[in-house]
């Protein structure tokens, strides 16, 4: 037997190898599966861009199952290859981790996590066709399941070079064959920000539809799409390196920046341009440096005091919109699906480039580096209270549910049909005895809260736990707190938050907002708590009665339904307490008239933010305007 044929068959077991454990090498054999065949082409002319020898690239779905991917690189070389005696596009399609460009110095996308090769590719379609333009020649080549049906033959003339591969993925081995544009879309808008400058079009030839990818201010413009139009803290902080570090050639690209839009980071990596879901050594050294360098800042500053804690990772992570991307020679990637660095060098080398580059911007911008320390002493505030309260409940339990019976200021509605009921939560003595003799007493519960839950100035969550009101509250409530919540032991159909429209109001309503938001999210999310909206004007003439719930709405009231009407007497209800229980049911609780705001979790995510600003020490006038004049629940409902 020949070296050939022997080389041959030898090749060919290992693409059988492939089509017998397809899922050994691209994961799987659904849809996500097939559209790794297309990473997998698309990434090896990708290696041909970075290699500083491919511009475009096209991706073209066809109408008969197959994709195409061309780019004009060097074009896969069809020489023989010296020992193998196979055109090296031969053996490149055929044998198993064949496709690299053997240089060591070089980053390339299909050495690193996928690397499986466009073998595999082969292996697992009906059909493969090459061709390949160098040389002044066109160049075909074509494969079926594996092995070559077609060798490798001139098909004419043509100036210029590239490859274009053609691949059918096999029906027999995936479950589904189907394309998607927006899957694939994705991908290479992903592909295009992290090498600017290059081109990428996607055509889709099944309905014409075609999208053009090109990016050139590099991943600062990646990182504005990541804010999907949320505001940022300051335009992108970008960092770009490239160096010889323990004698490997290596290089960063970073963009960053922090956005109240958010409240955990939008933090992406990559290696050699593919996606490390899972982080690792270079995310480390990122948020390393991030958190050394703020804090040192902070100091040198000021913007950080003495008795202020160190900010934290998670601190200075908070609202962070980052793309971290380095190269690397021979990365080494880790975990079930490879999807963390590993690399140590990564890690030392992140982080000093980026704590160097950090600290000369922040001494450029001072004023925006105090504001980015600012946020996160806010964000560990918040942080160091929710904290407080998890540890609070779990060390004494004294929120729990079944500690003890109902609590004695509450007055309990006669239906034990928790789909029927309400409870009323009261702020004030006075307005509680209003609502008890207004409610209709088989379905609606009342709790008055007394004053002393009003001083939330400076309270922390913790504390407010440990106030016997709210203890009270989550009893009457009856699912329990935190790591105790049951959903299945609510009490009431709906929770209504009944407080004044007034400053007091505000606090007390950001307090018992932020307190659902944090300890029974579930509550809110499954839409059970509510705010009354009570009136702020009585109008009367005679006989005639008309409430306003704003100052909007009594202009309106006294333009037209009072409008031929003289010495209208206009009562302004300074609080719950002025209204006398028929007024307190006519307009805020009876559910034929009354008008109820859902809250939702975004609105309770608000007041939690507001929350933070009223713990905060500084006397800010600012503040109390904007917890009084917050709109926590937008949508009405009835
Ligand atoms: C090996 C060596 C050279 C180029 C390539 C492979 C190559 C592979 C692919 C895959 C898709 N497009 C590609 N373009 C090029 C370098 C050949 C030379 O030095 O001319």
């Amino acid at each position: 037997m020949s070296d050939y044929r022997a080389a041959s068959i030898s090749v060919l077991k290992g693409l059988e190898g492939v089509r017998k454990r397809p899922a050994m090498y691209i994961g799987s054999t659904d849809v996500r599966g097939l559209h790794h065949l297309v990473w997998e082409v698309v990434d090896n002319a990708v290696d041909e861009h970075l290699a500083g020898q491919a511009s475009v690239i096209t991706v073209r779905v066809l109408d008969d199952g197959g994709v195409e991917v061309t780019d004009d690189g060097r074009g896969i070389p069809v020489d023989l290859h010296p020992t193998e005696k196979v055109p090296a596009v031969e053996l490149a399609l055929t044998a198993l981790h064949a496709g690299g460009k053997f240089d060591q110095q070089a980053y390339a996308v299909s050495g690193g996590l996928h690397g499986v090769g466009v073998s595999v590719v082969n292996a697992l379609s009906s059909r493969t066709e090459v061709e390949v333009v160098r040389d002044g020649y066109r160049h075909t080549i074509a494969f079926e399941r594996g092995p070559r049906v077609e060798a490798l033959a001139k098909a004419g003339k043509k100036r210029g070079s590239g490859t274009t591969v053609r691949f059918w993925p096999d029906p027999d081995i995936f479950e589904t064959t189907d394309f998607r544009f927006d899957t694939i879309a994705e991908r290479l808008r992903e592909t295009a920000l992290l090498n600017p400058g290059l081109e990428i079009v996607l055509a889709d030839r099944r309905d014409g539809r075609s999208e053009t990818f090109r990016y050139t201010r590099g991943l600062a413009e990646f990182v504005e799409r990541l804010l999907a139009g949320k505001d940022p803290l300051t335009a992108p902080i970008t960092i770009v390196d490239a160096r010889d570090h323990e004698s490997r050639k290596v290089a960063l690209d970073v963009a960053f920046t922090w956005s109240d839009g958010f409240h955990d980071d939008r933090l992406r990596s990559y290696v050699n341009i593919v996606r490390t879901a899972d982080g690792g050594t270079h995310e480390e050294g990122f948020r390393r440096a991030l958190t050394t360098t703020l804090n040192k800042f902070g100091r040198d500053s000021g913007a950080l005091l003495k008795k202020d804690p160190n900010l934290t990772g998670d601190d200075v992570r908070e609202g962070l919109v980052a793309v971290v991307s380095v190269k690397l020679p021979d990365p080494q990637f880790e975990g079930q699906t490879k999807g963390r660095l590993g690399s140590t060098v990564a890690r030392a080398y992140v982080e000093q480039v980026v704590s160097e580059a950090l600290a000369a911007w922040l001494v450029k911008h001072k004023a925006k580096g105090r504001q980015i320390v600012k946020r996160a002493a806010v964000a560990a505030k918040a942080r160091q209270a929710a904290k407080a309260a998890r540890d609070l409940t779990r060390r004494k339990g004294l929120l729990d549910n079944q500690s003890a019976g109902l609590p004695g200021k509450l007055a309990d509605c006669t239906s034990r049909d928790p789909s029927e009921t309400e409870l009323y939560v009261v702020e004030g003595d006075s307005a509680g005895g209003s609502s008890k003799q207004a409610r209709d007493r088989h379905t609606q519960a009342i709790l008055p809260l007394r004053g002393k839950v009003l001083n939330v100035e400076k309270a922390q969550l913790s504390k407010v736990l440990e106030n016997a009101e709210i203890q009270a509250l989550v009893k009457a409530v009856g699912t329990g707190v935190g790591e105790a919540y049951d959903h299945d032991r609510l009490r009431y159909d709906k929770i209504v938050l009944m407080a004044d429209a007034d400053v007091d109001g505000g606090h007390i309503t950001t307090l018992l907002l932020t307190f659902f938001y944090r300890l029974c999210p579930r509550l809110i999310e499954k839409g059970h708590l509510y705010l009354a909206q009570p009136p702020l004007y009585q109008l009367r003439k005679g006989d005639k009665v008309a409430y306003a719930m704003s100052d909007k709405e009594r202009d309106v009231l006294l333009r037209s339904e009072f409008k031929r009407n003289t010495n209208v007497e206009v009562q302004r209800f300074k609080g719950l307490g002025e209204m006398d229980a028929e007024q307190l049911w006519a307009t805020t609780m009876d559910p034929g008239r009354r008008t109820l705001l859902r809250v939702n979790i975004e609105d309770a995510a608000r007041a939690d933010e507001l929350f933070v600003l009223l713990m905060g020490n500084q006397t800010d006038p600012r503040r109390d305007w904007i917890v009084s004049n917050a709109h926590f629940a937008e949508n009405v409902d009835v």
